[in-house]
């Protein structure tokens, strides 16, 4: 039996959702009241702590199979057919098979959580993610002793997803995590966003989400999840060997060769977009620093 961690999240991290909707209403009008004075670091990073709102969350993506712009993914992604849906699960596990999503979704019980940040390469958002443990879906399958990473594929599907077209990818998009990271209870195969079902541009009808990484390695749309002994070659590696590492930790003291990491831009508040220092493990220090203990986070990044 793999490795389980104990879940032990605190209130910021699970919120039911009628609080948080409370919460918002609050802030909204305190907010409207105020108008936006540029604030101190810290200030802005409490304004931070709130969801930003739908539009900015579903209007501003990275998803290339659909183009390259923020915008693209909005425009474009509507062509995608959800349904039906299923995801293989194979590998090094006791039941591989392709799982409908139906039968995943009644298996799982699916908890309304917040997480405080889903900070993307040198900008944050912080989405209200509704999922389940990608735990719990690994445990459907059966990990099998011996397995150390996950591999994960989004769709292949060129004639919904135009961006696949083009080949500067090796498509599929491919992603990774080491078993642990992946049995993390922070880590959460999303469903929603907001209550509602996750729209197609941030990877409907199921994506991962790793809260501690930067935002590419959270894979959209998901069709295949592979248990391994080898650590998987994900897209971005493969695409630029010297930039991307298979970690991809948030780490403001290793920079991008190209730009910094210790700050990131808040997305939202209009043009007022205020830069804040982009913390450790993306605010998650404590629950996953002991994942890496020992290792050379300037070397595995
Ligand atoms: N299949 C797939 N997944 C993907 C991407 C992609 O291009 N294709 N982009 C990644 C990147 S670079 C980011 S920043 C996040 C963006 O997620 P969001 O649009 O929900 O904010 O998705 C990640 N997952
Ligand atoms: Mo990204």
């Amino acid at each position: 039996m793999a490795f389980r961690w104990k879940n032990s999240l605190k209130d910021r991290d699970v919120t039911e959702e009628s609080i948080f909707l409370n919460r918002r209403q609050l802030m909204g009008g305190a907010a409207a009241g105020l108008g936006f004075v540029a604030g101190s670091a810290a200030s802005a990073a409490e304004e931070a702590l709130e969801p930003n709102p739908w539009e900015d969350i579903t209007q501003y993506n990275n998803f290339y199979e659909f183009g390259t712009g923020k915008t693209d993914p909005a425009t474009y992604a509507h062509a995608l057919t959800t349904t039906p849906w299923t995801v293989t699960i194979d590998g090094m596990v006791d039941r591989p098979a392709d799982y409908a999503f139906e039968d995943i979704m009644k298996a799982m019980t699916v908890e309304e959580r917040i997480y405080r940040f889903r900070c993307v390469e040198a900008w944050s958002m912080i989405i209200p993610w509704n999922g389940f443990e990608l735990a719990d879906l690994l445990d459907l399958a059966g990990v099998q002793d011996g397995a150390k990473y996950v591999r994960f594929e989004t769709l292949y599907r060129p004639s919904e997803m135009h961006g696949q077209k083009a080949n500067w990818i090796d498509w599929p998009y491919v992603e990774g995590l080491r078993l642990d990271e992946a049995m993390h209870p922070l880590t959460i195969m999303a469903t929603g966003i907001y209550g509602r079902d996750i729209p197609n541009q941030n990877g409907a009808p199921l994506r991962l989400v790793v809260p501690w990484k930067y935002g590419f390695k959270s894979i959209k749309s998901v069709v295949k999840i592979t248990l391994t002994d080898e650590e998987p070659l994900n897209t971005w590696q493969q695409l630029q060997p010297r930039e991307y590492g298979f970690y991809s930790n948030v780490n403001p003291n290793v920079d991008h060769p190209r730009w910094t990491q210790a700050t990131e831009r808040v997305i939202g508040g209009g043009l007022f977009q205020p830069r804040i220092p982009t913390l450790m493990f993306n605010g998650y220090e404590e629950e996953v620093a002991s994942l890496y203990e020992g290792m050379d986070l300037a070397k595995f990044y």
